[in-house]
């Protein structure tokens, strides 16, 4: 008997070095039937690539997906969706990046291993030039797991499940609106202070918050707050230095009951998090009301309960971030992530060399300021592709048809 891991019915494994000749990604166990639009992909890698802050690769790559196999006539067939995301720059690192004996080793080869990167547990583990680290390790192959994460969403979106992202902070600056309303059905809560921190209600969500975020080149939905983001940039790009940031990524139109509170390797939340925690520099995540729910008591943190007619059960509030006992429980699904600033810096920390072990000042050739709007992207997609997982887990779905069918008979049955 196989074991299957979670999710096992549908993975995706990606391969390929930053400056490789490209990258490949298979995802097996996708159902077929479902409309694959490849304009949609690569309009998802364009904005990935996008973004103030961005150094000077992004000016040479012009992301897009070529499919090879799993898609045919625009709609998925059930067999492995194979793609490739071609690197541009590959033409300037053939020699250096060769797999041949005659690849040129030398003139790019990385001794001084920087702060924050994987170079150095990387060279120790591997016994390996940090070359080899820095090369897997880089988050280019973050355009892969967007491509594959946005094949997971368009099947999502079939289904009317629907993800968006917003930039909350960026270097210390803070948006002061971030497109949460207060719900005023729950008078004890409206009425007290804390109340306000985290209480997102989708149906009272602004649409021109959301309007804004799409517009914003920092997908930031406060445009006070972007024009002193933007000069935060500029003083960090004068200093030589990067910058990180907070965001929040939804999902709406859930159903409850998405992952299980029965094994510790099921829960919806716990796979999200590592989902998210396994993007380059991402540092942190919280559900909801997040870190705040250590400071308050429980009648102020816990979403009350009720049952509507013709809607079934429902919360009031939504502070648990839409999981609770590892399963989605209706609400929206509300995850907040912490990026840390890019560990190349222009002006660079101490280090030592790892071959003469002198203190030396860490690589640095050029680098992006700023990458949280791509992160945005990635992080968008990653919960994507763990919310699909959960979606196939939960409903039979060797075809679209089968799993839409299985769908909305449950969602009816939530609403009875
Ligand atoms: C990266 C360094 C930069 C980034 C890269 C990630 O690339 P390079 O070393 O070629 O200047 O641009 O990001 C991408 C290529 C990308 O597609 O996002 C790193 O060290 O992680």
């Amino acid at each position: 008997m196989r074991i299957e891991k979670e999710g096992g019915q549908v993975r995706f494994l990606t391969a390929g070095e930053s400056h490789g000749q490209k990258l490949v990604g298979i995802i097996e166990g996708f159902p077929a039937g479902i409309k694959i639009a490849k304009s949609q992909v690569d309009a998802a890698l364009m904005k990935r690539q996008q973004g103030p802050g961005r150094g000077g690769r992004m000016a040479i790559e012009s992301d897009e997906a070529f499919f090879i196999s799993g898609i045919r006539g625009g709609f998925s067939t059930g067999a492995p969706i194979a793609l490739e995301i071609r690197n541009r720059d590959w033409e300037n690192w053939s020699e250096v990046m060769a797999w041949g004996e005659d690849a040129d080793l030398q003139s790019r080869k990385v001794t001084a291993p920087r702060p924050g990167h994987a170079d150095l547990n990387g060279a120790l583990k591997y016994r390996t030039e940090i070359r080899n680290i820095l090369e897997r390790a880089s988050a280019r192959e973050t355009a892969m797991r967007v491509a594959v994460g946005n094949i997971a969403r368009q099947g999502l979106s079939a289904l009317g499940v629907e993800i968006r992202g917003h930039v909350l902070a960026v270097g210390g600056v803070h948006a002061t609106h971030t497109g949460y309303t207060e719900y005023t059905e729950h008078e004890e809560y409206s009425k007290s202070a804390e109340y306000k921190i985290n209480t997102n209600c989708p149906e009272h969500d602004d649409i021109g918050y959301w309007k804004n975020v799409e517009n914003s080149v920092w997908s930031v939905g406060d445009p006070e707050t972007e024009k002193k983001i933007e000069a935060r940039l500029q003083e960090a790009v004068r200093q030589g230095e990067s910058l990180g940031g907070l965001l929040e990524v939804q999902v709406h139109n859930l159903p409850a009951g998405l992952g299980s509170h029965v094994q510790w390797d099921r829960k919806l939340d716990g796979r999200l998090a590592q989902a998210v925690l396994s993007v380059q520099a991402i540092k942190g995540v919280s559900f909801g009301m997040g870190f705040a729910a250590g400071d308050l008591p429980g009648s102020l943190v816990h979403d009350p309960i009720v049952y509507r007619q013709g809607s079934g059960f429902n919360r009031l509030s939504n502070n648990a971030g839409g999981i609770e006992g590892g399963m989605s429980n209706g609400e929206p699904v509300v995850l907040q992530t912490v990026m840390k600033p890019i560990p190349t810096l222009l002006s660079p920390l101490d280090t030592a060399d790892i071959e003469t072990k002198e203190p030396v000042k860490a690589a640095a050739e050029r680098s992006d300021t700023c990458a949280v709007p791509a992160a945005l992207v990635v992080l968008e997609h990653v919960v994507a592709w763990v919310i699909a997982e959960a979606v196939l887990e939960k409903f039979p779905a060797d075809s679209f048809q089968e799993l839409q069918v299985a769908w909305e008979a449950y969602r009816a049955y939530l609403k009875s």
